[in-house]
Formats: C-alpha cells, sequence, structure tokens
C-alpha cells in the first residue's frame, strides 16, 4: 500500500515536471535575436516614439526573428553615457543627441549652426547624407542605424521675450550649437540634456529652453512656459548606434533590413516632428494659453546679425583640428537647398 502510493507520486511528479519542460519556450526559438536598446528621455518624446516605430519595423520585417527590448527614460543608459555604453556593449544599441558632446561630433554637428535648415524633415535628411559623404571618425567603433533631428529650435519661457533686452541674462538651457546661440543673444546659456530640464524648469534653475517645440506638450512644458518666441534658428541632431560585435554577428539578411531602414527612418522621423511640432503648438495655444512671439522684422534683423560670427568660429575651430571645415558647411548649404524645394 505504502510502496504503490509512493510509485503514484513518482509518476505524478515525472509526468508534472515532463509537462513543463514541454511547455517552457525553448531559450533560443529559430534564429532569434534581442536587442536591447536605450534611450534617455521620457517614453513619449520623439526619440522614444521613433524608437518604437524602428523597433515595429524591425520585428515585422524580419519576421519575428530579431526582438527589440526598448529602454526609455534613462533606464539603461543616461543621456550622456549614450555613446560610451553601447561601444562598451552595456546596450546594445542607444540613441544619442550629438549635442551634448559637441566636442566628440565636430562635424555632424555643424548641421546646428545657424545655416537655415527650416524643418526636422530637411534636417534629418541632410544629416544623414552629410554623416555618409564624410563618414566621421566620431561614429568608427559603432554601426550607425540612422540619424535624424529636431525641428529648429525656439525659446519657451517663464516671460516674455520681445526683444534682445529681455533675453539678456536669461537663465535659458540649451545644449551643443543652440547653446552658442543663446550666448550670442545675450542669455545666461545653462547646458543640460533635454532629460534634466523638466526638473530645472521647476525648481527654477531655469526660466526656459531653446529647443524645438514638440516638447510642450510631451514634457508638459506649456504648464510652466506661458512664452514661445519664433526664432526658427538651429536644430538638434540625433544619431541612433549599435554595438559593432552585436552588428557584426547579426545575420546578413537581418543586416540589409537594418540598413534599408536608416534613410527610411530618418524621413519618418523627420515627418513625424514636424507634424508633432503643429499638434503641440496648438495643443499649447488652445488648451494652456501659451502666447506665441513674432518678433518684429527691425528685431529679427538684430537678432541674425548676432549669429553671423558663429559660423566663421566654428570653421576656424575645426579647421585646427584638421576638418575640411569650408567644403562642410559648403555641403550643408547645398543639401539643404536640394531638399527645401519641394
Ligand atoms: C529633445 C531631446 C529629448 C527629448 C525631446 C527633445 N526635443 C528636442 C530635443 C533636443 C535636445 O536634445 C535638447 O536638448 O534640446
Amino acid at each position: 500500500m505504502e510502496k504503490k502510493l509512493q510509485l503514484q507520486k513518482f509518476v505524478v511528479f515525472t509526468a508534472v515536471l515532463l509537462f513543463s519542460a514541454l511547455s517552457i519556450p525553448p531559450a533560443v526559438s529559430a534564429g532569434s535575436v534581442q536587442l536591447n536598446y536605450a534611450n534617455f528621455p521620457p517614453a513619449p518624446t520623439f526619440p522614444c516614439v521613433q524608437m518604437e516605430r524602428w523597433k515595429g519595423e524591425v520585428e515585422k520585417r524580419t519576421a519575428g526573428k530579431v526582438s527589440v527590448n526598448t529602454f526609455p527614460g534613462g533606464t539603461l543608459l543616461d543621456a550622456k553615457n549614450m555613446m560610451d555604453g553601447v561601444i562598451s556593449g552595456q546596450a546594445d544599441i542607444g540613441c544619442l543627441c550629438m549635442a551634448y558632446q559637441p566636442g566628440r561630433f565636430v562635424l555632424t554637428n555643424a548641421t546646428s549652426l545657424p545655416l537655415g535648415i527650416s524643418s526636422a524633415k530637411i534636417g534629418s535628411l541632410v544629416l544623414w547624407d552629410l554623416y555618409n559623404k564624410y563618414q566621421p571618425e566620431s561614429f568608427k567603433k559603432v554601426k550607425v542605424l540612422t540619424m535624424f533631428t529636431t525641428a529648429p529650435a525656439n525659446i519657451m519661457s517663464k516671460t516674455a521675450v520681445k526683444t534682445l533686452a529681455d533675453i539678456k541674462g536669461l537663465d535659458l538651457r540649451a545644449s551643443g550649437g543652440a547653446a552658442q546661440i543663446l550666448k550670442a543673444w545675450g542669455a545666461n546659456q545653462v547646458g543640460m540634456p533635454m532629460s534634466e530640464t523638466p526638473e530645472a524648469l521647476q525648481k527654477g534653475v531655469v526660466q526656459g529652453l531653446f529647443s524645438s517645440l514638440e516638447v510642450m506638450k510631451d514634457l508638459k512644458f506649456a504648464e510652466i512656459c506661458k512664452y514661445i518666441t519664433i526664432t526658427d534658428t538651429v536644430i538638434y541632431p540625433f544619431a541612433v548606434v549599435m554595438n559593432m560585435d552585436r552588428w557584426n554577428a547579426l545575420p546578413d539578411d537581418v543586416k540589409k533590413i537594418m540598413d534599408e531602414l536608416g534613410p527610411e527612418q530618418a524621413h519618418w522621423t523627420g515627418e513625424y516632428m514636424d507634424n508633432h511640432v503643429m499638434e503641440s503648438v496648438a495643443w499649447s495655444r488652445q488648451k494652456q494659453g501659451v502666447e506665441i512671439i513674432q518678433l518684429s522684422a527691425e528685431e529679427k534683423g538684430k537678432w541674425d546679425a548676432l549669429l553671423q560670427p558663429i559660423t566663421d568660429k566654428w570653421i576656424a575651430d575645426a579647421k585646427a583640428q584638421g576638418f575640411a571645415a569650408e567644403s562642410i558647411v559648403k555641403d550643408i548649404k547645398a543639401l539643404t537647398g536640394k531638399y527645401s524645394v519641394r
């Protein structure tokens, strides 16, 4: 009796074990590749929206062979560690804003000179072409999956900025090329990544920021910044980079799919950004009572005049570092012209 019960128990135990072993999916399903994709700002912002779009396209086009795990909000890598974190393999893929390390991405940051890029779509196409033409040294340790830019930067502030006197000494946040422009206008420029800006605005460390206007809605800045001053000056360039060993280990068909997605993603993100800026501005006016300030022609003339030395200075500095600075600027202008005619 005792023995029979033991035998029964054994059989049940074995059956349960076998059954559970069979129902667990094998660790590696048909050629599955798992990739971790790090991003620095919160999920509703455009770098994360484009990340989810890329994930969706890759998973669809590889028919599930590749799955992408996304990490928004700096949960895997934060803004300033993005490039080195991907190089060292802490994340397989990372999205970075070049303005946060201006000295590191000299060539591609030339797109944030005041050269008249008027939309994110144009900026993204110009940046992608520029990168491919010059293949800068700064990206040699990674595989570049795509690049894109923001829409042109404008001033979002707690107080109205209508003249150079209003901006003088005002604590405004910006990074990289945009920071140089704020300085030229006399603002007290404060540098920090976008991911740190909500807290800085809340605490009163800054009185506003200089960036593309979709953040008024996505990061709810319209609740704090009741004024927008239209300057439409510079864009911020971004890159999505992948760890080189992880890239080299990918099957050829997957590499091909990702390579084809590079320019397509630049284009998609640019268009998404431009449309989303319009939505954000409409929402800010209608739901948040934000005032949009257009500089008078006379005032705008004064603002523009202050920006003239910036490109010359960049050329001199970049040349001293061995870059073909004049032809880079010439190419950006020519590409901007090419993509600006529709
Ligand atoms: C940006 C960065 C993260 C999330 C949304 C954003 N919109 C514009 C930017 C550009 C930027 O990096 C910055 O610091 O202004």
